[in-house]
């Protein structure tokens, strides 16, 4: 049976992850920090089979722990401050668990290193953040990286350590480019998220308005269950790479709103919608857009759920779990 360890586990891809390894017969190992951290009681419930490790991207003794005693074959390192707006006032917090969090998981693995014949395979998830003001489009791999945020910085030198710690130790490291990936088990925080819960809490009569920052920004935005197995598949090549995962296709917030709303059968979504300087950020990414036809190519992997697809699935799901809320 192969063994994955996933850092992480409590974010939207860790619980898409887990079921997907645990499907394809691994046994799972996910961190979990802090404690008696509410969200262990929700996910052993939720699943039963992930066994959880107590340890901290902070704490480089935590995870040779960790490592020890899952012996994984597989890390996959899903564990960051990942919230773009708090990364601006939790700068230093951000570097220390996104950025420098990445160089203390692959020390770990350098000490631990696996079992002999059958090093640890690492996966890195990097960000489209990374790109920040583009300086090309569609984006590559081979796109300059300008971040707008502490944590676009932070991802870029988790980004970098990852390609350093293979080409200077020969570690099977691989970064995964990932693009916006969203679905029903995002975060309220995010914005897809935030709009398809609030669409059906409007349908609902439960909530009168959005309060919202920046309408233009645009973005290539896929379904988190199809990009856990883009992660999967990058530790199953010959050698460890990178690789851009994405839809190839933008869509601006507003888009995203329209469609939102549409789905929920509601009127226009300008009467919904105020805007509040509180969410705007102090640098914006405005665009963007991935070329993922490397990752298409080389480990075959194409997306298979559509921009239209994934909003009908997020008002959908928000709809039915709101509605269920008002009838407990
Ligand atoms: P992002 O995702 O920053 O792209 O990073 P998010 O959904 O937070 O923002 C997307 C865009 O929407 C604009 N926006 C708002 N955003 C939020 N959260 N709330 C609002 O009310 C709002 N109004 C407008 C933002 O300004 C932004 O332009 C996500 C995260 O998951 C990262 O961890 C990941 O690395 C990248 O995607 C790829």
């Amino acid at each position: 049976m192969p063994r994955a360890f996933i850092t992480g586990i409590t974010g939207q891809d860790g619980q898409h992850l887990a079921e997907f390894l645990h499907g394809k017969g691994y046994q799972v190992f996910g961190m979990i920090k802090g404690q008696n951290n509410p969200r262990a009681i929700q996910l052993a419930e939720e699943f039963p089979y992930v066994e959880l490790i107590p340890g901290d991207l902070a704490d480089l003794t935590s995870l040779v722990s960790a490592l020890e005693y899952a012996q994984p074959d597989e890390v996959y390192n899903l564990g960051a401050i990942s919230f773009v707006a708090i990364s601006f006032n939790q700068a230093e917090l951000t570097s220390n668990i996104t950025g420098l969090g990445v160089l203390r998981m692959l020390e770990a693995i350098r000490m631990v290193g696996g079992v002999q014949n059958n090093p640890i395979r690492f996966y890195q998830a990097s960000s489209s953040e990374m790109f920040g003001q583009v300086r090309q489009t569609p984006q590559t791999e081979l796109t300059p990286f300008h971040p707008r945020s502490p944590y676009g910085c932070a991802k870029v030198f988790g980004h970098n350590i990852t390609v350093n710690y293979r080409e200077s130790y020969g570690i099977y490291a691989c970064s995964g480019i990932l693009f916006n990936h969203e679905g029903p088990r995002r975060g309220l925080e995010f914005v897809t998220r935030k709009v398809s819960n609030a669409v059906a809490r409007i349908k609902l009569g439960v909530q009168q308005e959005i309060v919202m920052g920046n309408l233009d920004a645009k973005r290539d935005w896929g379904y988190a269950g199809d990009y856990v197995r883009a992660m999967w598949m990058m530790l199953q090549q010959d050698s460890p790479d990178d690789y851009v995962i994405s839809t190839g296709e933008t869509h601006s917030i507003e888009e995203f709103l329209t469609r939102a709303f549409d789905e929920a059968g509601l009127p226009d979504w300008h009467q919904f919608v105020r805007q509040d300087p509180r969410f705007f950020r102090p640098a914006e990414v405005d665009l963007l857009i991935g070329d993922s036809s490397k990752a298409r190519k080389n480990l075959g992997w194409t997306p298979e759920v559509d921009f239209p697809s994934l909003v009908t699935m997020m008002v959908q799901h928000d709809l039915a779990i709101e509605t269920a809320k008002l009838r407990k």
